[in-house]
């Protein structure tokens, strides 16, 4: 199959342009000249609405959509909202799937999540491995939701030969990632953390877990330039891994973040949280052998998104 290029005219939909990955998507598109990205806000298009996305749809005729859309938040969101963290997901993913499919777009792509493999997955984890085990229980909806994505992805192209395809990316952070205890993810709970005991003079910074959860982290910037370049290059039915190709241990990440933010603090664990899945890490040899490569690594990218966060910090307490 020829791939489908995005010209500098093309119509392209972000959803979800004001998260992590789709705000980190119209940036990159944005620079490299594409003059007509789409973007609504849910004040504006409730896209668990199939009537409303059909009609937005309609009007306004994308060629390509990045589905970065969706209720997202780290293991204690998970925990606490699995309901959300199903039906809002479940829903969104078939309305935006199907309203593509009505109105004829050409390329559309689903972002899956590394917690769509088996708990106990053999590492570094290969995309053929997807069912083939159970789910880590904290993030089972959320997951079940994501499979769903690619799921129904794989059927419109089987039934309709839609062009729609899905990315599975390792574990995210970046700038406008979500910094509340109560729904972030452990990098931007750690910085908030981090830099809450540094404004108030005090060493003590609590870690969840044990420390010894492994996970692989990659760069809002850099799964924005994987998503581009699997756009324009990547046109099989299977899903494909989006990450760095390493990891590292939950109590090694708090002392990067440490050394960044607050190089004094001393790491206590608490124990009584969960760990969740005891080790993620993507196996990207299928994303290599197509010539991608991540370009930020971690301690460039801590950096860049504890600047960030302290240079929006009126934007962050407002929220
Ligand atoms: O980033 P995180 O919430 O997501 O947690 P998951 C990763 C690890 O960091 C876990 C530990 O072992 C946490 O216990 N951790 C330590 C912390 N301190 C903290 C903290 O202050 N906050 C948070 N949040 N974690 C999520 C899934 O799993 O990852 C989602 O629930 C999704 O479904 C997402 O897949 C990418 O990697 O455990």
């Amino acid at each position: 199959m020829q791939p489908a290029i995005m010209t500098p005219s093309a119509r392209i939909y972000v959803a979800g342009h004001r998260g992590l990955v789709g705000s980190a998507l119209v940036r990159r598109l944005e620079a490299e000249g594409f003059a007509n990205l789409l973007t609504v806000g849910r004040e504006d298009l409730d896209l668990r609405d199939q009537a409303a996305v059909n009609n937005w749809f309609q009007a306004t005729r994308p060629d390509f959509v990045f589905m970065a859309v969706g209720t997202v938040g780290g293991i204690l969101a998970n925990v606490t909202r699995p309901a959300e963290f199903a039906y809002d997901n479940l829903v969104t993913y078939t309305t935006v799937v199907h309203a593509a499919h009505l109105s004829g777009v050409t390329k559309l792509l689903h972002l899956g999540s590394s917690c769509i493999y088996p708990r106990e997955c053999p590492q570094p984890i290969k995309e053929e491995y997807l069912l083939t085990g159970p789910l880590e229980s904290t993030n089972e909806p959320y997951a079940i939701a994501k499979i769903a994505g690619i799921k129904l992805c794989q059927a419109y192209r089987q039934q309709y030969g839609r062009r729609f395809i899905s990315v599975v990316p390792a574990n995210l952070y970046g700038p406008r990632d979500n910094f509340d205890l109560e729904r972030a993810h452990v990098i931007p709970a750690l910085i908030r953390k981090f830099h809450d005991a540094r404004i108030a003079d005090r060493r003590e910074v609590v870690v969840w877990g044990t420390g010894r959860p492994r996970r692989g982290f990659l760069h809002a910037d850099d799964v924005a330039d994987a998503c581009v370049f699997l756009m324009q290059r990547y046109e099989a039915g299977d899903h494909i891994n989006v990450g760095a190709g390493e990891d590292l241990a939950v109590r090694d990440l708090a002392e990067a973040v440490r050394d960044v933010v607050h190089p004094a603090a001393e790491l206590t664990f608490d124990s009584s949280k969960p760990d969740g899945m005891p080790r993620k890490l993507l196996d990207v040899g299928r994303l290599h052998a197509l010539g991608w490569r991540h370009r930020i690594g971690l301690r460039e990218g801590l950096e860049r998104t504890y600047e960030w966060f302290l240079s929006h910090q009126e934007e962050l307490q407002a929220s």
